[in-house]
């Protein structure tokens, strides 16, 4: 076992990239295709400009339960249709793995789901949410700024995305009205 042995820190920089980062992903709309309820207007979104929704800034450790994983997100604002822009959404690989998030900017929501049970937590600037062992979880944008946090869970969660990407979240959140809605998730829709 190689623990990390030094202390060290990172800075979250005002667009909410994290300093230093040992990776980032970038997710457009083509990277989560089929999440969307509404095919048809996430086709003529693919199909004008694939729009940049996240962007996730990460310190990488070694894959132990004794270290943990630092990252910053940032989400864009923004709806395909009437759904706000989310992350894909996941499972912890070992699924007893917990995690923390801290919203940094911005506003949204926390959809964290586990055997057909969903919960929608707000996600405010100085909020804490704390994402228990076992629930799938995803972040939305319900504002008109990008969504910013940090998450910090163990060097040995890992991602499972197939489980999301099979079943889906039981509820998704939308724009009604002009009102923040979150409704039962009608899978694909037109
Ligand atoms: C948070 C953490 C990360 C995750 C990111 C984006 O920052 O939970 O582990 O990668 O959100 O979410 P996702 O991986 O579901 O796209
Ligand atoms: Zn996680």
């Amino acid at each position: 076992m190689n623990l990390t042995e030094r202390p060290f820190r990172l800075d979250v920089a005002d667009d909410g990239e994290l300093r230093p980062a040992t990776s980032t992903v970038r997710r457009r709309l083509s990277d989560m295709a089929g999440m969307y309820h509404d095919a048809e207007a996430e086709r003529s979104a693919l199909a004008a400009d694939d729009p940049l929704v996240y962007e996730v800034f990460q310190y990488d450790m070694p894959a132990f339960a004794g270290e943990l994983v630092v990252c910053t997100t940032v989400l864009r604002a923004g709806k395909v249709g009437d759904e706000f822009f989310m992350t894909k959404g996941h499972y912890h690989e070992q699924r007893d793995r917990a995690e923390v998030y801290y919203g940094l900017s911005g506003r949204g929501r926390l959809l964290l789901a586990k055997d057909g049970e969903c919960e929608a937590v707000p996600m405010v600037p100085g909020g804490v949410a704390y994402v228990p062992p076992y629930w799938a979880h995803r972040t939305v944008n319900t504002g008109p700024e990008p969504l910013v946090f940090l998450a910090v869970y163990p060097g040995d969660a890992g991602h499972d995305y197939g489980t999301i990407e099979t079943t889906g979240f039981p509820q998704i959140v939308l724009e009604r009205a002009g009102e923040v809605t979150v409704a039962p998730n009608p899978a694909r829709t037109r």
